[in-house]
């Protein structure tokens, strides 16, 4: 074998990208099976007297009304009446109405865990990405010639032993075979072989691709790109000065070539940044301007990695080494720079007059993927759900990420409890 190129080696990878078929839709099924071939539509806020909600995700057959995944729940019931309304008001016509379910979080949940299962047993390394979907690396576990039977065996599996269907994509890398996941759905399988990469993308539309989004793809379209294709014929330094870095990326995407790799890091359990005063202070004006400034980078790193946050918390450690937390849980998952630093300068207050050598800020109870709901959920009065006052903290699963500020901090160690 020949000697290298830079940046090629991506080519000799075997990428995977499973993402199961109208997820929470397909859950719902199994354990109502009646709901199967219907038109089904899983959200919140349809009950009579509710008005604010929306759409979580909508079985193939409830699409077909024109109901969506984040659309406004008054929206998916003017397209699609629910059927028990229709069957009593003759100017509804019942065949063409569905069925409404609510959001139940643990029970897909319970079901995501036994798909991971699987996934986990047919490749060494697996990034899950959120409920439903994960990226596999299965380099070493099966070839080319063998790549669409290998998939086949995981589809086959997860819907034998879990009930749900999954959409496979095999490529060279991780946003081709993202593309391909998506490219035949529902019940797709789609393996595209190094050499025909950029062929598959071509006529794949800009708004298919990673990072674009509205706006950037009204950008393209007035400059007359519409497709991948035309992205990957395009000049590349003309795509940097109109988008900086991130056109190059575009670039690259658009011509198959993605260099990242599948790392099995899980999704973490929640977000946390602290920071220690070099000499403990009673000016809680002092620690509430240090929290809000952790308060911003902890909201700014949850948009960063797409997640939405049902509870927002603080730590305050006081002398000798007491470690107070306080949480307040949301009615529903959000993404809300300014309720966080609101809702710690509540959490704050109690602390007036008490001397602070640490203080941070968490977001919890994480939800990936789905920011695009977040702007449609009230967020109606909250509940304390924490109250902790020991010097044991809260506990946190082995994923929470956390940042320990120690720039200005006295570098105590053993203090890890918000970890
Ligand atoms: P998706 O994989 O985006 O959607 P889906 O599985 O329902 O449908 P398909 O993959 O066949 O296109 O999201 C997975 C789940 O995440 C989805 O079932 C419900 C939830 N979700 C939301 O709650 N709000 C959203 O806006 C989106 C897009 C998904
Ligand atoms: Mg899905």
């Amino acid at each position: 074998m020949g000697a290298r190129l830079p940046g090629v080696e991506s080519e000799d990878r075997i990428v995977a990208h499973a993402d199961m078929d109208c997820f929470y839709a397909s859950c719902e099924r199994l354990r109502e099976p009646a709901l199967r071939g219907e038109p089904l539509v899983v959200g919140m806020g349809y009950e009579p007297g509710e008005t604010v909600g929306a759409v979580a995700t909508a079985s193939y057959e409830a699409r077909a009304f024109g109901v969506e995944s984040a659309q406004a729940i008054t929206e998916a019931l003017e397209r699609l009446p629910r059927k028990r309304v229709a069957a009593t008001d003759p100017d509804l016509d019942v065949e063409a109405a569905g069925f409404y379910r609510p959001v139940d979080m643990a029970f897909y949940e319970s079901v995501s865990e036994e798909v991971r299962e699987i996934l986990h047993a047919h490749a060494g390394t697996v990034r899950e990405v959120s409920i439903d979907e994960a990226y596999l690396d299965v380099t070493e576990e099966t070839t080319w010639d063998e790549a669409e039977d290998f998939a086949r065996g995981i589809k086959d599996r997860i819907e034998r032993e879990v009930g749900v269907v999954a959409s496979i994509g095999v490529a060279p890398n991780m946003s081709t075979a993202k593309i391909a996941s998506d490219a035949e759905k529902p019940d797709g399988l789609v393996v595209v072989e190094p050499e025909a990469v950029r062929e598959f993308l071509a006529p794949v539309p800009v708004e298919d691709l990673h990072g674009v989004g509205p706006v950037t793809a009204r950008t393209l379209r007035d400059r007359g790109i519409e497709t991948a294709g035309h992205l990957a014929g395009a000049e590349r330094h003309a795509l940097v000065s109109e988008f900086g870095e991130r056109g190059a990326d575009l670039y690259d995407r658009a011509r198959g070539v993605d260099d990242r790799v599948v790392t099995p890091k899980g999704r973490p359990k929640s977000l946390s940044r602290e920071s220690a005063f070099a000499d403990p202070t009673g000016d809680l004006g002092a620690v509430e301007e240090r929290a809000l400034t952790l308060a911003a980078a902890v909201s700014e790193r949850a948009i960063r990695k797409d997640a939405l946050y049902r509870t927002i918390g603080i730590k305050v450690v006081t002398p000798p080494f007491d470690v107070n937390t306080r949480a307040r849980s949301l009615p529903g998952p959000v993404d809300d720079p300014e309720l966080v630093g609101r809702v710690v300068r509540e959490l704050l207050s109690e602390f007036e007059g008490e001397r602070v050598r640490k203080v941070g800020v968490r977001v919890s109870n994480l939800e990936f993927g789905s920011a695009a709901q977040a702007s449609l959920d009230g967020w109606a009065g909250s509940e304390d759900v924490v109250d902790g006052s020991s010097s044991e903290g809260e506990e946190d699963g082995p994923e929470a990420e956390s940042s320990t500020d120690r720039a200005e901090g006295s570098g105590q160690a053993s203090l890890s409890q918000f970890e």
